[in-house]
């Protein structure tokens, strides 16, 4: 019987997931059994693809920057990839902010709910614990994130993975460098990297074999930790319009990749979607990197002197998905809360979210933190950040999936834009999923 192919397995690990989460809700011991004996299998598979990703940039590009030519290649796809990116991001916030807006889902909220919801999550950890980091980012100095992109330490950059600008800036220094002792000195080198770039990849492939058990041990765990189902259904209408505005951004990609480089939207998408279902699955944009960089490449034919560096540098900095849930989260909080916005502050939140959705970081809940910076660059009052968080608490997890899938998704079409600007949008190395697995079992 020929396999399915790999989305068809993560879904239907997802279905089960949900549906086996869902079960487990019923007896009293259910939610304690899934969180100790289901969801550790879970979070084993995310810390797998977060300690390929590292090696997987460094090799692949080392790879990519040492096979290009002449340096001002580089030079210009890196211009063209943080163009792109700062435009994607606009749009997401500006879509946002049209339909928060337009739809209103914080002036249906009454008193009574919002009691609530601030009497079970003002004072939940996940929110003071997220205050805490947004206060810490803030007290930092402006130029700050620059500093931070600097290893002081080539070894712990390479190792420690929530540092991966770090490990970019090394790696790039390191490439161009290698680009300029020249093709002889640097051939030992770089044929050590092209192995290393190759056997990472197979790491990937083989770890992606546990991919539908570990998204039913995720899905099954997300399902037992939701909150009340009332509290839930309150938050409807402002969960629906951030998820209306990331399903109108996948749109906005597939007319893109479409209108720019000719490709089919809908052959991209399938091509994507094992990112996709893992991005929802995983809530990170970090974790789900080597299955981009090997489906842009290998499924597609994006050229690694491109998805190199373009998808580890937009998997830290270019969340559309996030930018866009900051615009309509901090309208949300603000019309829930009666607290006055002027169309200067709602420009304001469109500077602001760009710079937060670039220092958020690729993993579960970071964009949250960063709502706060947002909140507070409008003036919102201090005393009210912690309930303006517990109105949004409730339902973040699920909506964290969703925008993380619009975060790897927009990484994914820039990739092909860049691509197709300098002409490096080839042939897919191979067709179905398992091509290259087979010679594995
Ligand atoms: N979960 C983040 C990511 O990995 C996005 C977010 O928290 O908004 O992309």
């Amino acid at each position: 019987m020929k396999k399915l192919e790999l989305h068809w397995q993560i879904l239907i690990g997802m279905l089960l997931g949900i549906v086996f989460g869902f079960v487990m809700t019923y007896p009293d011991w259910g939610a304690g059994f899934v969180q100790d004996w289901i969801n550790p299998f879970g979070t084993i598979f995310v810390k797998l693809l977060k300690l390929i990703a590292i090696p997987l940039i460094l090799a692949s590009l080392i790879k990519g920057i040492s096979d290009l030519k002449d340096i001002s290649k580089f030079r210009n796809i890196g211009l063209r990839t943080i163009g792109i990116y700062i435009v994607t991001t606009v749009v997401a916030i500006s879509l946002g902010l049209i339909l928060v807006n337009i739809l209103k889902p914080g002036d249906g909220i009454s008193e009574d709910t919002i009691a609530k919801l601030t009497e079970t999550y003002a004072s939940d950890s996940g929110v003071t614990s997220k205050l805490e980091e947004a206060s810490r980012q803030k007290d930092s100095g402006p130029l700050q994130f620059l500093v931070d992109m600097v290893p002081d330490n080539a070894f712990r950059a390479v190792s420690d993975n929530g540092l991966m600008l770090q490990v970019i800036v090394f790696t790039m220094l390191f490439g161009i460098s290698l680009l300029l002792i020249g093709e002889e000195a640097a051939k030992p080198l770089k044929k050590f990297f092209d192995s290393l770039n190759d056997v990472v990849l197979k790491m990937v492939d083989l770890i992606m074999l546990t991919a539908p058990f570990a998204v039913f041990a995720l899905l099954a765990n997300v399902v037992v930790s939701s909150g009340d189902p009332d509290l839930l259904l309150a938050l409807l209408k402002y969960s629906g319009v951030v998820v209306l505005g990331l399903l109108l951004m996948i749109v906005f990609y597939s007319i893109v990749v479409s209108s720019f480089t000719r490709y089919n939207p809908i052959k991209f998408l399938r091509k994507i979607s094992p990112a996709q279902l893992l991005a929802f699955s995983t809530s990170s944009s970090a974790a789900t990197l080597p299955v981009t960089m090997e489906r842009v490449e290998e499924h597609i034919g994006v050229d690694k002197e491109v998805s190199s560096f373009v998808l580890p540098v937009g998997a830290t900095i270019n969340m559309d998905g996030t930018s866009l849930y900051q615009g309509v989260a901090a309208v949300f909080i603000a019309q829930a809360l009666g607290f006055d916005l002027s169309l200067g502050g709602q420009l304001t939140i469109i500077l602001t979210a760009l710079l937060a959705s670039i220092g958020s970081a690729a993993v579960p809940g970071a964009g949250m933190v960063m709502l706060v910076i947002v909140l507070e660059s409008i003036n919102f009052p201090a005393d009210k950040l912690a309930i303006g968080l517990a109105l949004i608490f409730a339902v973040d997890r699920p909506l964290d999936m969703c925008r993380t899938v619009v975060n790897v998704t927009g990484d994914a079409t820039v990739s092909m834009l860049v691509a197709k600007s300098v002409g490096k949008l080839g042939k897919p190395r191979v067709k179905n999923w398992d091509d290259h697995l087979d010679e594995v079992i």
